[in-house]
């Protein structure tokens, strides 16, 4: 509640008042319970005595606090999305804090865009989040998740692997594992059964409203001059997200088995032609090059055959044993993304139905041009461990 009205424009020394009553504000929408007020001395500069003014600030949960799902973290998660959203500090940036609110996102079954966009556009109580969460899971978690996520959040990684999953041999063989450490990438074949491609390609084309029988249909694009698919929640791709297959692979690459698939778009990449230009994605990074960069790996599952000039996935084999010293190399001052990352050798890599590419994040990579006669379909699809090295620091 602010006692006396602050005058328009006044200016505090710290901040603006104005953000102070914005979080005032926003803060309204939030039950009083899960808030509380705290008084304040503001300065203005230019009107002297000070103003005291009482302001509503968002207390930030703890880890262990849940709701009605009992699920740990997700409270801390949206009080803090709710203090940043009313403009007041919320424990600031925090590799820990970023990496279990992504494994609780992956666990959750959420695309983190989604859930973050969710939270800042709908300012929700923390009751209608939990009743969000459950809608984007079809109105139930199993309890069994639900003790696999915590366990995740406690540290328990042995808990937090689901048991249906590690169960079977690895899917890598060792001639697998040997091109993975030499080349930094590696093709899972068979990674999902064909009817799983099958599906997940036709929930892609009925999303775009796309008819693989007729090109004029493929450049509708619902989604704009993209090739990414904002399809995160059909029942085709999250089947593939529970493959133990999948799951086997992604643990071997990592060397543990608490693995939780993230939750990613689609894609279709049609072929090029006349007022429809490739848009990219070009040869990036989406790690931080800040040094030493950490290991984590990324992944795409081609649901369609795929050759190399038809917009195959494409990367610069082998570069995440040299991107230290290549780095180290650049003369002071150049930022290595703005450089022609196409100069450093890049291979498409063609694959069939069902293969899955899993890259080391260290190797430049994108999509490419489709000069071939069909759409390439994808899915992205990776998988982490419950706690993983993030960078703070974007470089
Ligand atoms: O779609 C592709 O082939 C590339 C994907 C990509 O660049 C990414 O996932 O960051």
């Amino acid at each position: 509640m602010i006692r006396r009205p602050l005058r328009r424009g006044a200016r505090t020394h710290a901040c603006s008042v104005h953000t102070r009553v914005n979080a005032f504000w926003h803060s309204r929408a939030i039950s009083k319970r899960q808030a509380y007020f705290v008084t304040v001395l503001i300065f203005p500069i230019d009107s002297p005595p000070p103003v005291k003014v009482s302001v509503h600030l968002m207390p930030i949960c703890g880890s262990a606090e849940t709701g009605q799902l009992g699920v740990r973290h997700l409270k801390r998660l949206w009080s803090r999305q709710m203090a940043a959203r009313a403009g007041q500090a919320n424990g600031g940036p925090d590799p820990a804090e970023w990496v279990a609110s992504q494994t609780l996102i992956c666990g959750l079954g959420l695309g983190l865009h989604e859930t973050l966009q969710y939270l800042i556009g709908a300012e929700p109580t923390f009751d209608r989040f939990e009743q969000w969460v459950l809608e984007k899971n079809g109105g139930s978690i199993e309890p069994a998740r639900i003790a696999r996520i915590n366990a995740a959040l406690s540290g328990d990684a042995v808990a937090a692997a689901p048991p249906d999953m590690v169960a079977g041999g690895p899917p890598l063989t060792p001639e697998d594992l040997s091109f993975w450490e030499e080349n930094g990438y590696v093709i899972l074949h068979h990674a999902v059964p064909p009817e799983n491609c099958e599906a997940a390609a036709r929930a892609i084309y009925e999303f775009t409203g796309a008819d693989p029988a007729n090109p004029q249909t493929w450049y509708r694009q619902p989604q704009g001059h993209s090739i990414w698919i904002p399809l995160l929640h059909h029942p085709a791709l999250c089947a593939n997200r529970q493959s133990a297959r999948i799951h086997r692979a992604f643990a071997q690459l990592w060397g543990r088995d608490d693995m939780w698939a993230t939750v990613d778009q689609g894609g279709f990449n049609p072929p090029e032609r006349p007022g429809w230009s490739f848009p990219g994605p070009f040869l990036h990074w989406d790690v931080s090059l800040a040094r030493p960069i950490p290991f984590g790996v990324q992944g795409i599952l081609y649901l369609t055959d795929t050759d190399a000039n038809q917009g195959a996935f494409t990367c610069v084999p082998g570069f995440h044993r040299r991107i230290e010293s290549w780095l180290s190399g650049l003369p002071p001052g150049v930022n290595p993304r703005e450089l022609n990352l196409y100069e450093l050798g890049p291979a498409p890599i063609a694959g069939k139905a069902g293969d899955l590419i899993i890259w080391h994040q260290a190797l430049p990579h994108g999509s490419s041009p489709n000069c071939a006669a069909r759409p390439r379909v994808v899915q992205y699809l990776s998988m982490r461990p419950s706690r993983w090295e993030y960078r703070e620091t974007w470089k």
